[in-house]
């Protein structure tokens, strides 16, 4: 999968995406990156990319033409006709795991990220598909947003986990927070593992399991139970 990122910080995507998983795997050929300074594709002859908004108001506006013309060299790129185009945003619709596996469907995703007070209308009417946030905060801009989204996604797409790291976290598929675990010593500060985790039982082990995530599901994140509920009440 291949993701195209449009911004004017380009050296904080480039440390994320260099770092860790998402490094590997594109060095393995299962994830590419290509991300694009929108400032060098601004016509102004001292480069710049910002201006002051129509009727007023503190701060600056990203421009129209820069933001457009760099969207354009990544679109025209494209065989496959016109490629999702994902506006981080706290306007959008928040992100989940399910927008997350919907999107990793895709073969290309560009994201654009805003910076000062955002990107003029008419840009984003002429080149964005989905407007989605990470949630309800004030941020400077809009990279971490797009790191998020795209460590999200691209941990599913097929080869970017190695095996041991895949089947710890599937355990939110179905929708319930992770049981609360333990690794040696067998005591610690006083603290004792659970018996059970020690018994071999398997099977005594998974009921456990599936009884702690149910209740810290319960009593932390009550929203997330209900839907659970839900989904297995259709099921039957
Ligand atoms: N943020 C709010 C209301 C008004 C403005 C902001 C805000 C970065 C370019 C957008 C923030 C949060 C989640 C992108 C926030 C996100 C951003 C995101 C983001 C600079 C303009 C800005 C009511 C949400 C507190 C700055 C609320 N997910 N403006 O943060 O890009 O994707």
């Amino acid at each position: 999968m291949r993701f195209h990122i449009l911004t004017l910080f380009p050296e904080v995507a480039e440390a994320c995406l260099k770092s860790s998983i998402l490094g590997r795997a594109e060095k393995n050929g299962c994830l590419s990156f290509h991300v694009v300074n929108i400032r060098d594709y601004t016509l102004d002859k001292h480069k710049k990319v910002d201006d002051y908004t129509y009727g007023g108001g503190a701060g600056m506006l990203m421009q129209a033409q820069p933001v457009y013309d760099a969207w354009r060299s990544v679109q025209d790129t494209a065989a496959a006709g016109p490629l999702r185009t994902i506006y981080v945003t706290p306007q959008g619709r928040t992100f989940t795991q399910r927008i997350a596996g919907e999107l990793a469907q895709e073969k290309e995703l560009i994201f654009l990220c805003g910076h000062y007070e955002g990107i003029d209308e008419r840009a984003l009417e002429e080149t964005v598909t989905d407007q989605i946030s990470i949630g309800d905060y004030v941020l400077t801009g809009g990279e971490l947003p797009a790191m998020v989204m795209i460590d999200a996604i691209a941990r599913l797409v097929p080869g970017v986990l190695h095996n041991e790291e895949s089947t710890q976290t599937e355990s939110f598929q179905n929708g319930l927070l992770e049981y609360p675990q333990y690794s040696r010593p067998p005591v610690w500060h006083g603290r004792a593992v659970p018996e059970v985790l020690l018994s071999g039982d398997h099977k005594k082990v998974e009921e456990w399991r599936l009884e702690q995530s149910l209740r810290r599901t319960r009593e932390r994140r009550p929203e997330l139970y209900e839907a659970y509920c839900n989904r297995r009440d259709e099921e039957t």
